[in-house]
Parts: structure tokens; sequence; C-alpha cells
């Protein structure tokens, strides 16, 4: 039988928040059609500024992993992979943002997203440990995954022009991604110090909490 894994827990005894993240109302209006198109706009252009913060943090787990890649798998490829999909994304969305007619070089970041980079920065220092990084990694891709793959199933009315922007993190192959930086995660979480599963406990709800916040500033918390 298998073992229940550090991240199981955890997602077991914080469900209540986990679903508040990736089951936001912003979500549910795509899903069920009746997004206000002001609201996604509003979400790409913060989105585009969130994942410019994204690419240096990712490039310190990159880091982090690397100095730590005599331990055998340690997941140092698929943090690479994911380095280099950032790339493509940032183009994704000067795509995306022109199609919607909105004008990223315009964008003031808001608070919550404000809030949310700072915490990125934050991860970015020595001082973080990689368990706790990749955890928050982790859970950073999945919250996204979970909540855009909701607006794909049989039974969604995701307005087409949205369907490439939730496949974009909703698709199987990200979600195959996911399930790998999960398993470097639980990885890492069976060989570390009590200390360090604490301080990534604390992590993981704080992305939570912070995945709200920023579905919040889109959908006015409704
Ligand atoms: C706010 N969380 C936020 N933006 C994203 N693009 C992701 C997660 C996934 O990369």
């Amino acid at each position: 039988e298998a073992k229940i894994t550090m991240t199981e827990t955890w997602l077991r005894k914080h469900r209540l928040l986990y679903v508040g993240s990736t089951r936001h109302s912003f979500i549910h209006a795509i899903r069920d059609g009746n997004i206000d198109i002001s609201a996604f706009k509003t979400w790409l252009g913060q989105d585009y500024i969130f994942v410019r913060a994204f690419v240096p943090f990712v490039a310190s787990v990159l880091t982090k992993a690397w100095k730590g890649s005599n331990d055998r798998d340690n997941g140092v490829e698929v943090i690479l992979g994911g380095v280099s999909a950032l790339n493509d994304e940032i183009s994704w969305f000067k795509k995306e943002a022109s199609k919607w007619g909105v004008q990223l070089s315009d964008i003031v970041p808001q608070k919550a997203n404000q809030e949310y980079c700072s915490f990125l920065e934050s991860l970015t220092s020595p001082d973080v440990e990689y368990t706790v990084a990749i955890v928050a990694f982790w859970a950073i891709e999945t919250v996204y995954q979970e909540s855009f793959a909701h607006c794909l199933e049989d039974d969604s009315k995701t307005p087409p022009e949205l369907e490439e922007t939730c496949r974009r993190w909703g698709s199987q192959g990200f979600g195959e991604y996911c399930n790998s930086l999960r398993k470097i995660a639980d990885r890492q979480l069976e060989n570390a110090s009590d200390d360090a599963i604490t301080k990534a406990e604390a992590t993981f709800l704080q992305v939570l909490e912070y995945e709200v916040e920023f579905w919040n500033m889109n959908h006015g918390g409704t």
C-alpha cells in the first residue's frame, strides 16, 4: 500500500483553504461563462507582472536544486524545464494582451500582487532552504493547474475565447509537470529536518492565502 506523503497530509489538513484557492468565484465565473471581460483583462495584466517576478524566483529554485544535484534525482531537470517554459509564457502574455487590447506597459501592480511578488522575492534568499522553495513552487503551479483544469471539464461553459488561457495551466501536460514538482517536494520533505518541514508547511499556507488574494483582486471577492 502507498504511504501518505507530506503534501497529501497537508492537502487534507488545509482542505478548506486549498479549495478556496482553486475554486474561487473568478474561476467559477469563467467556468459558468459569466466572466466579466474587464475582470479577465485585469487578471491578464496583473498576472503578466506576477510572471515577470516569478522568473527570478524559479531561477533561484533552480540554483538551489543545482547545488544539491549530487543527490540522485533531486529534480534539477524538471525545474530547468520550468525556467525554459517561462520564456514562452512571457511571449504568450504579450500576444494575449495585444489580442484583448491590454497595454502591458501601463499596468500598475495592485497591492495584493505587490505583496505576492515581495513574498516571492523573499523566497529567493539563499537562507531559504531548497525544501521550502520547492514546496512553494509546487503549490503556486498547482493552484493554477487545479483552477484552470476545472474550467475545461466536460460540463463547463467556458467562453471559447478563454479556452486557450485555461489550457495553458489546465492541460494534462501542465498537470503532469505539477505532479513531477510534487514528487520532488515530497522526496525533499522525506529527508528534511523538523524545522524545514514546519517552515515548508507555513510557506504552503502562505502561497494559498496569496493566491486567494490574487483572485480577489480581479474579482472583488464576491
Ligand atoms: C498568481 N499564481 C499566479 N500566477 C501564475 N501564473 C501562477 C500561479 C502559475 O504560474
